[in-house]
């Protein structure tokens, strides 16, 4: 009687609240790939972190000067802008707070940037204060190449774009100017809370 069939594996979370879903959004059990070009494989010998633009002396940190840093665990869940939300994801990075330790706030915006050319735009406000990280485990294990490793950014209150994959630095900048999406006409901040999916959101 005991009847195990792999078709009630993929059975659909039915306990989730609704309260965490963003409008307009739907809950995937997958973890989908979204990619606007091919995966980049940089060595970690030749991997680094650079933290430039108006922060005085640029700071740059290699793979393992990177994995030294302090590091926390996030739980949290996600949000794309093509519509699916994915619950109770589990990374460990680098706090941005620490990465842009004594960087001069009145800044204002940062730009990241990515092997293969990707770039996100951000308010100071948005990858500070415990909301962004540098995340290069998922899941306990390395972050895989196809969703963004060996480091990406993670700003989970934002649509998911704004989690560059890929990241090798943040560009610390007096003005605001659009990323890669953002010029193609995604929303320039992407609260998924407000809806703000295109540029006339
Ligand atoms: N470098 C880079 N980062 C990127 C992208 C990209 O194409 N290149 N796509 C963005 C988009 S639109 C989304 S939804 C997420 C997808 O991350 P995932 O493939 O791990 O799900 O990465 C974001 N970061
Ligand atoms: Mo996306």
């Amino acid at each position: 009687m005991a009847l195990i069939s792999r078709g009630f594996r993929g059975r659909r979370r039915t306990d989730v609240d609704p309260a965490r879903i963003p409008p307009g959004q739907y809950v995937v059990e997958g973890f989908p790939v979204l990619s606007a070009g091919p995966t980049p494989h940089v060595p970690l010998d030749q991997w680094t972190f650079t933290v430039r633009g108006a922060v005085g002396e640029p700071r740059t940190w290699s793979w393992e000067e990177f994995l030294a840093l302090p590091s926390e665990a996030v739980h949290t869940d996600i949000h794309c802008v093509t519509k699916w939300t994915k619950l109770d994801t589990e990374w460990r990075g680098v706090s941005v707070d620490t990465l842009l330790g004594g960087v001069d706030a009145s800044a204002g915006f940062v730009m990241a940037f990515c092997d293969g050319g990707y770039t996100t735009n951000l308010p100071l406000a948005d990858v500070t204060g415990g909301h962004a990280w540098v995340a290069y485990e998922y899941d306990g294990k390395p972050l895989e190449p196809k969703h963004g490793g060996p480091a990406r950014l993670l700003v989970p209150h934002l649509y998911f774009w704004k989690s560059a994959k890929w990241v090798r630095g943040l560009e610390v900048l007096d003005h605001d100017q659009p990323g890669f999406w953002e010029n193609l006409g995604y929303h320039n901040r992407g609260d998924p809370w407000k809806e703000q999916r295109y540029w006339s959101d």
